[in-house]
């Protein structure tokens, strides 16, 4: 193990491992505090996951400890329009159990709803989810997941049987074809994308292909750029597959031996006509044929994908889609091939593995599912009958169900909602609407504003807990410092809130006994973490399955072909292109899509104040085509609106040559209520996973006339 170089003075010194906060990647650092200061900071040299690099984002992480607007005690409104208050834990726990147990009483159990977060750690997303599905009895359990990896958890699962990706990093350096479909690597998987390139250089072979309608840094990188009309991935994916099938390239031997639904699958591919299919996509046939040769000579074909094919209202299609190409080659379950999905968040993978979505229970048990119910209720000794029988509402529908009144409460933690969600008039009304809203941040947010509790949550180093990064590795993040004031991590607010409300099976001093209680739900399960002790975990890194205590942990899933479904064989599943819901009309001509910036973390709570990070991203701006601004009257760098059928972003205008015409792109990390992306996208969610179509929705654009932009700042 390499140590980190300490600093002269050793005293009062807490040096140790933590993962960063922020992207799927899962970034290790060495980290050394002293009095609640980071002293040193350095990528982890020893960490699979990096091996000592870091991005930008990671390497300013010191400041983070002491930024402005934090949280620091507790506080609470007397009544919904009360002006609210500084009070104790004790005062708060006590009068939000009241609350909240009022309401149960008042309305049943299917009026309250926790919404979380895939950056939340494992311990007390767990206890959430325990808390309300095993315990108040309400499903209404999701995340921002659901506006996130929703897609690809529904397409594996249909797929492959199970969620969670077959590959690992160590795949990159063994794989001479990387697709990169719907994913910005460079600005938002930084480290691995370094990894990847650092691979190219060394094989001149490797051929990276870009599938993507903007022109990102990652497309600047690749060897060949698709730029594709948004929203059509699945005719290409199709085109591939059609032009293998003529080329007699699909594996027979293993699409015999171990997959289903072949015969449907390639009955519609040669249904396909490849010039239509070009057609849809907005590029050459040439173009698709020459990314169909390189894909099917492939020795390893290796595929990352991300929102831009999870978030459509054809999400878990475009996904199965891509899948489908994996299962027609045999690209899977061997070194350097297989499906990919890189998870956004840095624990948006063990949120799934615990159930944090409203469909799920721990162990990726499905709540439909009677005996999956009676396996959780018998491990947390609640009656049978305690989890209710039905799904709970997805994200966004438990934001609509609010505004309707059917839903009164709502807990959020760890999520800007009032930022983060499509179509936010609506979530704004909403939360307006709900009788009780409870936020737990560890900074004054968009949605903290709005809240009747306000529950100060530690960050990062302030508290220990347990998080599985992109490529199903656990890592143990320890504490380096002490929250501020008042602040107390979140497994502990969950626990002792369940105890206000009147609740057993809660009562914790610390995380290493609700791990150990966790991990026992995922034995014999597909995820199965049973054998990453906490012993083993404070010594380093293992990747799931891991069934015992000597198992070294699983890089690779399915190197014997069996997958997780029950007969141990994948489907094909046929899919058909379709449109992105709203199309563009005489009203609204121009496309929208929204998407990421390399400096900032989604709605900016602690990038945006970190100056080297937040120079790089002054004002909210669209990015429009210097053709398609001549038409629309647009001026380089002025004000402008955007706006949909749902309401307006009023942002700065910036040209970009390079954008497909027709389509303009928006950054969604700025939440002011003028300004947000989210004001204008479309809540039309795909009907299978209930993730909402960020990437495309039908907007017009016009400039702010100078004397409105006096009005406003008036
Ligand atoms: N710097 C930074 N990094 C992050 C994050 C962050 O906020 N900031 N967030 C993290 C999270 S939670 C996530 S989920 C990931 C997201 O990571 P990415 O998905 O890579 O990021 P996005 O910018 O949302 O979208 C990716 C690309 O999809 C493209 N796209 C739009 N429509 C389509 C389409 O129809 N087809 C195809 N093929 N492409 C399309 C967009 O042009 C965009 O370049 O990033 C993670 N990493
Ligand atoms: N237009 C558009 N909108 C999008 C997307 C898009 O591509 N386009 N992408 C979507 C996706 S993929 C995602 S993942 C979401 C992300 O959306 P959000 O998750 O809502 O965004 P964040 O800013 O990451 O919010 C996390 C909050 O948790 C707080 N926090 C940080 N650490 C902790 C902690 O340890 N405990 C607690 N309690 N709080 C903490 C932060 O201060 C912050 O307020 O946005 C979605 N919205
Ligand atoms: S690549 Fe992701 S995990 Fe690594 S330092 Fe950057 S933001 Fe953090
Ligand atoms: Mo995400």
């Amino acid at each position: 193990m390499t140590m980190m170089p300490i600093p002269a003075d050793v005293s009062n010194l807490r040096v140790g491992k933590t993962m960063c906060p922020y992207c799927g990647v899962g970034c290790v650092l060495d980290v050394a505090t002293r009095d609640n200061k980071v002293v040193e900071l350095r990528g982890d040299p020893d960490a699979p996951s990096n091996r000592g690099l870091l991005c930008p984002k990671g390497a300013l992480l010191s400041p983070v400890l002491d930024l402005p607007g934090r949280l620091l005690h507790p506080q609470f409104r007397a009544q919904r329009h009360a002006p609210i208050l500084d009070a104790t834990w004790d005062d708060t726990l006590n009068e939000m159990a009241r609350r909240l147990n009022a309401i149960i009483e008042q309305y049943g159990p299917d009026s309250v709803a926790l919404y979380g977060s895939g950056q939340l750690d494992t311990e007390a997303w767990y206890l959430g989810n325990k808390l309300f599905k095993g315990y108040i009895g309400s499903n209404h359990v999701d995340s921002n997941s659901r506006l996130c990896m929703a897609s690809a958890v529904a397409a594996y699962r249909s797929t492959l049987g199970s969620d969670g990706p077959s590959t690992c990093y160590d795949d990159i350096d063994q794989s001479d074809c990387y697709l990169i479909a719907g994913s910005n690597m460079a600005d938002a998987h930084p480290v691995l994308f370094q990894r990847m390139k650092g691979h190219r250089r060394m094989d001149p072979e490797n051929v990276m292909i870009v599938l993507d309608p903007r022109c990102t840094h990652t497309a600047q990188a690749a060897v060949i750029h698709v730029p594709l009309r948004p929203g059509c991935d699945i005719a290409f994916f199709n085109a591939i597959a059609r032009i293998a099938l003529d080329h007699g390239a699909e594996n027979r031997p293993f699409i015999a031996a171990h997959t289903m639904c072949f015969e449907e699958y390639g009955y519609m591919l040669r249904s396909l006509d490849l010039n239509e299919l070009a057609e849809i996509c907005g590029v050459s046939l040439e173009l698709i044929e020459r990314v169909a040769t390189i894909i099917i000579r492939a020795r390893g074909f290796l595929s990352f994908y991300c929102m831009g094919l999870g978030q459509s209202t054809v999400g878990t299609a475009k996904c199965q889609a891509l899948i489908d190409i994996h299962l027609l080659l045999g690209q899977i379950g061997k070194p350097g091939a297989g499906p990919f999905s890189l998870t956004g968040q840095p624990n948006a993978m063990g949120g799934r593995e615990l159930g944090g979505l409203a469909h799920l229970l721990p162990g990726f048990r499905m709540i439909e599912n009677a005996n999956h119910r009676r396996e959780v209720e018998d491990y947390w000794g609640v009656p049978e009958g305690s989890i209710h029988p039905r799904p709970g509402l997805p994200a966004v529908e438990i934001f609509e169900a609010l505004d309707s009144g059917r839903l009164k409460a709502i807990w959020i933690v760890c999520n800007n909602p009032l930022v983060s969600l499509p179509n936010l008039p609506l979530a704004r009304r909403a939360l307006q609407k709900a009788e009780l809203v409870i936020v737990q941040d560890c900074f004054e947010t968009e949605t903290t504003n709005v809240a009747d509790f306000v529950l100060p949550a530690a960050q990062w180093i302030e508290k220990s807990g347990t998080m599985t990064n992109s490529e199903r590795r656990v890592a143990r993040n320890m504490q380096l410092a002490e929250p501020p004031a008042q602040a107390k991590a979140d497994w502990w607010i969950f626990s002792r809130v369940a105890q206000a409300m009147g609740y057993a099976g809660f009562n914790f001093e610390s995380i290493e006994p609700i791990w150990d209680e966790y991990r026992g739900l995922t034995k014999g399960r597909p995820c199965d973490q049973y054998g990453m002790t906490n012993e083993r975990l404070s010594a380093g890194t293992l990747q799931w399955p891991c069934p015992d205590d000597n198992h070294p942990g699983t890089p690779r899933r399915y190197t014997d072909k069996v997958f997780a479904t029950p007969d141990g064989l994948a489907r094909f599943i046929t899919c058909a292109h379709a449109e992105p819901q709203e199309s563009v009309s005489a009203a609204f001509p121009l496309l929208l899509t929204t998407g990421r910036l390399a400096s900032q973390w989604h709605t900016m709570t602690r990038t945006g104040k970190i100056s080297r990070l937040a120079n790089q991203a002054a004002a909210p701006y669209v990015e429009v085509h210097p053709d398609d601004a001549k038409v629309h009257q647009i001026v380089e760098g002025t004000p402008v609106v955007v706006e949909s059928v749902r309401g307006t972003a009023r942002v700065v205008a910036r040209f970009n040559h390079r954008l497909q015409k027709g389509t303009l792109f928006m950054p969604f990390h700025w939440g002011d209520p003028e300004s947000a992306a989210n004001n204008v996208t479309n809540d039309a969610r795909d009907p299978l996973s209930k993730e909402p179509e960020f990437k495309a929705c039908a907007v017009r654009l016009y400039p702010i006339m100078p004397s409105e932009v006096v009005e406003a700042s008036a």
